[in-house]
């Protein structure tokens, strides 16, 4: 008689704990075995699938069981923690518009989403205004340099899931 001996299957999640910005959507697996099941389930897209997505709103411990090939189950867990100041754009108060790369555009760091932005000088002359994937402000009002002085921006897009508007101001110094 031949015995077959599974070994006790170890759940391995392939994202450590983690933080990141509300609503942020992040990809996930998990090996040792078979799923059974997700949890908490609404947060994760394919609660029968290995290898998933998941989009956290709040803080949350994330935990998966599995079965393996003896019919053992195991579970592992990772804490997604959110933090409401990550998914804030961060767009620059000064810029240097002179070709340098280096603070040439008013535009918010890291941003794939669409955004509008708009800028006005300080008589409150709409000096730009772009929806959609613009590159940012290149410090121009039709085609000519603007001087340096303080410009008032306005910036709005979907952020930590609802759309907001942002207000500043911004430096160009030349
Ligand atoms: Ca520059």
């Amino acid at each position: 008689m031949t015995v077959f001996v599974f070994p006790a299957p170890i759940a391995e999640l392939s994202l450590a704990d983690t933080t990141v910005g509300k609503g942020a959507t992040l990809n996930i697996a998990v090996t040792g075995g078979s799923v059974l099941s997700w949890s908490p389930p609404s947060i994760v897209h394919c609660l029968t699938c290995n290898e998933t997505s998941v989009t956290v709103m709040e803080t949350t411990l994330l935990t998966v069981e599995i079965i393996g090939l003896n019919g053992c189950t195991a579970t592992d867990s990772v804490l997604i923690t959110v933090d409401p100041d990550l998914c804030q754009p961060a767009i620059p108060n000064v810029m240097t518009p002179n070709g340098d790369q280096t603070n040439d555009l008013l535009a918010p760091a890291l941003w794939d989403e669409p955004y509008h932005l708009q800028v006005w000088s300080r008589w409150g002359d709409l000096v730009y205004d772009n929806k959609g994937n613009g590159t940012g402000w290149d410090g121009r009002i039709n085609g000519s340099e603007a001087p340096s002085d303080v410009y008032a921006w306005m910036f709005m897009a979907s952020i930590c899931g609802e759309v907001q508007v942002i207000r500043g101001d911004v430096t160009v110094v030349r």
